[in-house]
């Protein structure tokens, strides 16, 4: 079946229209982090830059590292730029640009977030590098989009929605990692639910001058435990990209730097080195 002009968008020079790439400008392993700035601390380890190419807030570079060939892209900020971004990706590999139709043979990225992020238990500090385990929605993105759930991801989301019952209105959604990439990028890593939020102060429990709506989050949300799971961290993207991944046939896994202790009320003094960490880990594993 023919997809429409109107549903996706070609620029006049053959590149998909947010990201500003082409077909064959994506490699297979794809690292994706918020701060367009990030593209550059990622790439400056490759041991060749390919290209470098932009628009808006979505930066890529593609080149080498090794002999793998990787491409490193930012999101910007939020599930409403991950669809943009993993539709837009996901139509490179697997859609014809000339024919406008599905590819006969699907391509499978491997996608990896190196993110920032804020921690919710006490025992996870600053400096801290975590792998998403779970993903975990708060945010509507995937009431678009028909996802369905695993026996272990049903019976873990249904404990998630008793508990918290009280956010009227808000229909979490749960996605786990990517297994292979789970036990071999975050082998060693801390792991934990991933919260993803549709905001960063009061969709996040931070009190600034608007009154919060949602009294006490950080306490609702690392009280949450079932079986061996709880929820460690808070951020903006992960549960959009891995629940995106999954409709779609790629594999992801969100790799989060700690900068920031919710329960210690701290933020670290060297932002920077942590995420250098973080990115050095994924760059010595994929
Ligand atoms: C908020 O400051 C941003 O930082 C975190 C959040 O998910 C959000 O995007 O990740 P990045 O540092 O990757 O952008």
């Amino acid at each position: 079946m023919k997809i429409a002009e109107s549903d996706l968008i070609i620029n006049p020079d053959g590149s998909i229209y947010h990201l500003n790439l082409l077909p064959g400008d994506v490699a297979d392993t794809v690292i994706t982090v918020g701060d367009p700035d990030r593209v550059g601390e990622v790439s400056k380890y490759f041991d060749r830059i390919e290209f470098k190419k932009g628009k808006r807030e979505f930066i890529t570079h593609t080149g080498f590292v090794g002999d793998k060939r990787v491409t490193v892209l930012s999101t910007g900020i939020g599930t409403d730029n991950i669809d943009i971004v993993f539709n837009e990706l996901d139509a490179l590999v697997n859609i014809d640009f000339e024919t406008r139709e599905v590819k006969k043979d699907l391509t499978s990225l491997n996608i990896i977030r190196v993110g920032t992020s804020g921690a919710v238990q006490p025992d996870v500090p600053m400096g801290t590098i975590l792998a998403s385990s779970f993903g975990l929605g708060m945010d509507a993105l995937m009431n678009y989009y028909i996802h369905e759930l695993s026996g272990d991801e049903r019976s873990l989301l249904d404990d998630i929605k008793i508990h918290f019952a009280h956010l009227k209105n808000i229909n979490p959604y749960l996605t786990s990692a990517n297994d292979v990439l789970l036990n071999t990028i975050g082998k060693d890593m801390e792991k934990g639910i991933t919260v993803t939020a549709p905001g960063f102060y009061a969709p996040q429990g931070r009190q600034v001058r608007a009154k919060n709506a949602v009294p006490d989050f950080i306490g609702s949300i690392n009280s949450f435990k079932s079986n061996q799971n709880r929820i460690t961290n808070l951020e903006m993207e992960t549960a959009g990209i891995y629940a995106l991944a999954k409709v779609l046939g790629h594999k992801a896994l969100s790799v989060n730097a700690i900068l920031a202790s919710r329960v210690k009320l701290e933020f670290s003094k060297e932002p920077n080195k942590i995420v250098e960490k973080a990115i050095k880990m994924v760059l010595e594993r994929i």
